[in-house]
C-alpha cells in the first residue's frame, strides 16, 4: 500500500514538475540574443608555409620585368595557384616605364569558386624594383625584394592554400599584378605622371573579367618585416574606410592589434599604391595594408635597398596580416 501511494507520489511530482518547466514565462524578445550568427571557423593560417613561399620568390633572384627570374616565377606562382584548385588567368602585356623601358608584364589571377557572385579581391605586387636607388651601395643593382613583392604574394599563397583545404563561403579573387615597383628611380631627371603601378593600371584600363564587380579589395604590401606597422593609410581612408575599419577592428579582436595602428592625421601616410588605381580606375572599394611610419608615411629603412632580403621577414608579422585577412574573408557570407 504505501509503496503503491509513493510511486503515485512521485509520478505526480514528475508531472507537476514537468509543466511547471513548459508553463514557464517565455522570455521578452528583448532579453533574447537577436538571430545570433554563429561566427564561421577560420583556418589557422601557417605562417612557416607563408615564409616558405617567400623563400622560393627570392631564390628565383630579383623578380624583374624581362628577366627569366621573372619568368620563371611568373609560371611557378600560376601553377601553385592552379594547383590550390583556382581558375587561373594570366593578363599579358608590354607597358612603358618612365625611361621608355617596353615591360613585358603579367597579371596572375586566380579565382576561387568563380560561379559565386558574391565576392572579394586580395591582391599584392609581384615584382620587383630593378635598382637599390635607395641604397648607398650597388644602387644600380636589383633588389632580393623579400618584402617589397615577396611578402604580399607569399601571404596570398598561403592564404590559396587554406583555400583548397577549406573552401570561404563567398569567393575569392587573388590578383598578383606585376610592374609595380617600376617607378622613377630617384635623381633620376626624365619622369612620367603615374609611373608606379603599371600592372593594376594596364588591368584597370583592359578589364581582363566582364562586368567584375567584387565587394571589396584588400592589397598587401610590405607585410612582412620585422616590427612592421600598418597605419590607416589615406587613400584607404578615402575611398573605402568601412573595409579599414572591419579589418582594423578584426586585427584586434582576434589579437594583432598591435601591427594595427591609428595614423596620426587623414593626412599620412597616402600612398600611390595599386589599391590607388583599383579604386580610381574598376570601382572597387580598396584598402592597402603596408608597413610604414604612422607618424611621418616614411617607409623602413630597408625600403629600395638592398637590406630587403630574407633577414628582414619575420613570421609573427607575416601571422598577424595572414590570420587577420583570412578571419575577415572566413566571416564573409
Ligand atoms: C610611391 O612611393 C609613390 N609608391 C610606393 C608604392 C610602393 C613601392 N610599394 C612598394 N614599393
Ligand atoms: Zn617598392
Amino acid at each position: 500500500m504505501g509503496k503503491k501511494l509513493s510511486i503515485i507520489l512521485v509520478g505526480f511530482l514528475l508531472l507537476f514538475s514537468c509543466k511547471d518547466e513548459e508553463s514557464r514565462p517565455i522570455k521578452p524578445a528583448t532579453d533574447a540574443k537577436p538571430t545570433e550568427i554563429k561566427r564561421a571557423q577560420t583556418p589557422v593560417f601557417n605562417q612557416d608555409s607563408a615564409y616558405q613561399f617567400i623563400q622560393t620568390q627570392v631564390d628565383f633572384g630579383p623578380r624583374v620585368p624581362n628577366t627569366k627570374a621573372h619568368a620563371n616565377c611568373a609560371i611557378w606562382m600560376e601553377n601553385t595557384l592552379k594547383n590550390y584548385g583556382a581558375k587561373t588567368l594570366v593578363q599579358e602585356a608590354v607597358v612603358t616605364a618612365f625611361n621608355g623601358d617596353k615591360l613585358n608584364m603579367k597579371n596572375i589571377i586566380a579565382q576561387f569558386s568563380p560561379e559565386k557572385t558574391k565576392r572579394v579581391m586580395l591582391f599584392a605586387h609581384w615584382d620587383t624594383r630593378p635598382v637599390a636607388d635607395k641604397d648607398t651601395e650597388r644602387k644600380s643593382e636589383p633588389i632580393d625584394g623579400a618584402n617589397d613583392g615577396g611578402s604580399g604574394v607569399g601571404v596570398l599563397l598561403e592564404m590559396a592554400r587554406q583555400f583548397s583545404i577549406k573552401q570561404p563561403s563567398i569567393g575569392v579573387d587573388i590578383i598578383l599584378f606585376d610592374a609595380e615597383d617600376y617607378g622613377a628611380f630617384e635623381g633620376s631627371i626624365s619622369s612620367m605622371p603615374n609611373d608606379w603601378c603599371l600592372g593594376s593600371q594596364y588591368w584597370g584600363k583592359n578589364p581582363p573579367i566582364p562586368n567584375y564587380r567584387p565587394k571589396y579589395g584588400i592589397l598587401l604590401d610590405m607585410v612582412g618585416g620585422k616590427n612592421a606597422q600598418f597605419p590607416k593609410e589615406y587613400h584607404s581612408m578615402l575611398y573605402a574606410s568601412h573595409i579599414v575599419e572591419k579589418v582594423w577592428s578584426t586585427a584586434k579582436l582576434i589579437g594583432y592589434g598591435n601591427f594595427f595602428f591609428e595614423s596620426r592625421s587623414n593626412n599620412y601616410p597616402g600612398v600611390i599604391d595599386d589599391h590607388y588605381y583599383v579604386n580610381e580606375l574598376a570601382n572597387i572599394p580598396s584598402i592597402d595594408i603596408i608597413d610604414c611610419n604612422p607618424n611621418t608615411g616614411k617607409f623602413g629603412e630597408y625600403h629600395h635597398t638592398h637590406a630587403d632580403n630574407m633577414g628582414i621577414i619575420d613570421k609573427n608579422t607575416l601571422k598577424a596580416v595572414g590570420q587577420t585577412v583570412m578571419e575577415v574573408v572566413y566571416q564573409e557570407r
